[in-house]
């Protein structure tokens, strides 16, 4: 993934900025930079499926059309990404992650979230219900970009922007917890940027 530069504009103090909204560490941007550790997935719509997994098995699968046929809403977050931009009041069409875990009867206390190309990211099952953590497929009143995880993508704004996977694919229901792709190399396991938990040890 290429990093930001470090001549990044945004870094003074913007005065319509409400500090109280920033976390620590972090400076406001209101460009929107993609950061993909590979390359994007381009998964066609037709053989797309999100499935939410327990004990080797797929528990609940939806087709496209039957997310899409799911009540949705507009999420309006803040967002926080551990290379230390944040972007306010993004606007997202998203499925909330409790009417898909809704239909599934389940043990688990941790979530595996498993994206095309092999990227996983792992959360608190409490972290993804609650009306805190959404399936998204549409920004700023288009269709989700495919650099920016289109179709679908996993909107966690309460926790760096890592754990919110792009071209996500489904989550897997754990009775522990397994650390995903970034947690394997050093990123905190649970990273809230309130906490600034970035690295392994904050
Ligand atoms: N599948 C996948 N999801 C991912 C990533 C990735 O490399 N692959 N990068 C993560 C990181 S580190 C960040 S900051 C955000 C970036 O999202 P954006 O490219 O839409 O800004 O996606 C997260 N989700
Ligand atoms: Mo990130």
């Amino acid at each position: 993934m290429s990093p930001i530069s470090r001549g990044f504009h945004g870094r003074h103090r913007d005065p319509d900025v409400d500090p109280s909204r920033v976390p620590p560490g972090q400076y406001v941007t209101t460009d929107f930079p993609v950061l993909s550790a590979g390359p994007t997935p381009h998964t066609p719509l037709e053989n797309w499926t999100f499935s939410i997994k327990q004990g080797g098995q797929t528990a609940r699968s939806w087709t496209w059309q039957e997310i899409r046929d799911l009540p949705s809403q507009e999420v309006t977050a803040d967002i926080h990404c551990v290379t230390k931009w944040s972007k306010l009041d993004t606007r997202w069409q998203a499925v909330s992650l409790d009417t898909l875990l809704a239909q599934v009867e389940r043990e688990a206390q941790y979530v595996l979230a498993f994206s095309d190309g092999g990227y996983t990211t792992n959360l608190p099952l409490a972290d993804v219900t609650g009306g805190r953590a959404w399936l998204a497929y549409g920004y700023d009143g288009a269709p989700l970009q495919p650099e920016h995880g289109g179709p679908a993508r996993l909107l966690v704004p309460h926790l760096y922007f890592w754990k919110s996977a792009k071209w996500v694919r489904g989550l897997e229901l754990l009775g522990h917890d397994e650390p995903g792709f970034w947690e394997r190399y050093g990123y905190n396991n649970y990273g809230d940027p309130w906490r600034e938990q970035r690295y392994a040890g904050d």
